[in-house]
């Protein structure tokens, strides 16, 4: 094709866009009259930032998910849940089930603190496994700090029992005194293995081993990894620990005072795990907490949580706070670091698309990007630049007709950096403006190769295979649903834009 000439096509239709808010007792499956159901159930109907496809509850406050499991043919997400407001606090799991981690539907509460017991401050984080026949979650319970479990006998887990002998680890190791929570248990042999997050006081973080034959008595091995390196935090939250590829293990930390998740890829023998490679899960500085399963497929998903970027104030008035991301599948890249993409199931976002191609910067790209009706909030946008002579280039999104209003994702070719700029995301003064960036390095002859979902108050971007940012913004203008893009080089070729709107699912 000459390069000057664009097409505009439609294309991409791929099952149908799901409602990701159904209500307790809406099923959330793809029934007609959905949009009608959803219309009457959506709590926050008039509200401009609540995701649509992300994963949150009806209402109210969430943070880490927990208990990620397939059984019996659903995917149940638990999560850390404050039912009574949208600030943390009052740690309880929620609860959802879907069939294809997209359209969720809301189940009751799992689990609660009991009263004066072990948890009366919080059922903190933790993940769930089959043993033998059992359903089983295994959690932190506060304060103090303390490890325990429940069971369930239904097929959609949604009673639990809390055993009788709990905790079923009541303290920590001596010396480790710096945190002691958010298990995550796997069948190694005729065993099970649990890593705990923890730290020690002046050292650093690390995470410990235990074993146990039947979940209910354990027994401490040893620190499975430990480290001393301040870069690396003082004490590792939510570690999750599984085999990926050929020969490797891969560690999954949130280190505190880190405010973003690590990962480590690496070698596991006679039970100890050596890190060869350290990586950052995500660099938009909304992430945190992730947890990773086998799906239905035995690939390795993974969600991770997206808090708020703005007052505390300011989700109070909303009476939500926090989402889930859209679940990744991790990968190990050709180099030997993790790799992160949509889960394919993600392909069911989208039902149209319009495209864009083979256009320099300019006005003519601006005119055939509006002419395709590129415009939105909620969205998958699909960006190759081939950069040639190229020093910056961008995408504005989220964009008001004057531009007061708009949210940059910028790569700089020459610090060879990927930034999200939100300086000018909001008119309104109730939302963070700090910039994120990571580290991207275009090899030669690499394009640079950017999918964005816009989901209203979130950006969750995966640039070429190797580095994603989750960030967000609230626009405050009802018109800030423009999109933009723009860069230096007169011989750089905007290879493709493609704009999938992702809406509600109307049949
Ligand atoms: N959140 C949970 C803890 C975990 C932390 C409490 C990470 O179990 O360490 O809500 O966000």
């Amino acid at each position: 094709m000459n390069r000057r000439e664009f097409t505009v096509s439609a294309i991409g239709l791929a099952g149908g866009i799901v409602d990701a808010h159904s209500q307790q007792g809406n099923s959330g499956a793809g029934t007609t009259g959905e949009a009608a159901t959803r219309a009457r159930t959506e709590p926050f109907p008039a509200d401009p930032h609540r995701p649509r496809f992300h994963f949150l509850p009806p209402r109210n406050w969430m943070n880490d998910p927990n208990g990620l499991i397939y059984y019996r043919g659903h995917y149940h997400l638990f999560y850390q849940h404050n039912p009574g407001a949208a600030v943390w606090g009052d740690m309880h799991w929620g609860h959802a089930v879907s069939d294809d981690l997209l359209t969720w539907r809301n189940l009751p509460m799992a689990l609660a603190p009991t009263p004066g017991g072990y948890d009366k401050d919080g059922v903190f984080s933790g993940c769930a496994v089959v043993n033998g026949s059992e359903p089983t979650v295994i959690y932190t319970g506060t304060q103090p700090e303390v490890q325990a479990i429940a069971t369930s006998s239904d097929p959609l887990l949604e009673r639990w029992l809390k055993y009788a002998g709990n905790p079923v680890i009541s303290k920590p190791p001596a010396g480790m005194n710096a945190g002691f929570r958010d298990p995550y248990v796997w069948r190694e042999g005729q065993e099970w293995l649990m890593a705990l997050g923890s730290g020690t006081k002046g050292r650093g973080g690390c995470v410990l081993l235990y074993r146990s034959q039947d979940l209910r008595s354990w027994e401490y091995l040893h620190p499975l990894i430990e480290s001393d390196d301040p870069a690396l935090g003082r004490m590792w939250e939510c570690p999750n620990f599984f085999p990926l590829g050929r020969d490797k293990h891969v560690l999954l930390i949130s280190p505190i005072p880190l405010r973003k998740s690590l990962w480590a890829v690496g070698t596991y023998a006679n039970r100890h795990f050596r890190a060869e490679r350290w990586g950052s899960l995500d660099d938009g500085g909304h992430f945190y907490a992730p947890q990773a399963f086998l799906d239905s497929a035995d690939r390795r998903v993974m969600f991770g949580w997206s808090w708020e970027g703005r007052t505390k104030e300011a989700q109070v008035k909303a009476g939500w706070a926090g989402a889930q991301s859209l679940p990744r599948v991790l990968t190990l890249g050709e180099d030997g670091g993790l790799r992160q993409e949509p889960h394919p199931f993600c392909q069911r976002l989208v039902r149209f698309g319009k495209s864009v191609k083979d256009l320099p910067f300019g006005d003519e790209l601006q005119r055939a990007m509006d002419t395709a009706g590129m415009r939105g909030n909620a969205a998958r946008l699909h960006v190759v630049l081939e950069p040639q002579d190229m020093l910056e280039a961008g995408i504005s999104f989220y964009r008001s007709p004057d531009g007061f209003e708009e949210t940059r994702i910028v790569y700089d070719a020459q610090k060879a950096l990927l930034r999200i700029d939100r300086s000018r995301s909001s008119l309104s003064d109730e939302q963070e403006r700090t910039e994120h960036s990571a580290p991207l390095r275009l090899t030669k002859g690499e394009s640079l190769r950017l999918t964005v979902f816009l989901d209203r108050s979130i950006v969750e971007v995966y640039a070429n295979d190797r580095c994603c940012l989750t960030t967000r913004v609230y626009p405050s203008r009802s018109d800030s649903i423009g999109v933009t893009i723009w860069g230096s080089g007169k011989k750089t070729i905007v290879r493709e834009v493609t704009w999938h709107p992702i809406g509600l699912r109307t049949s």
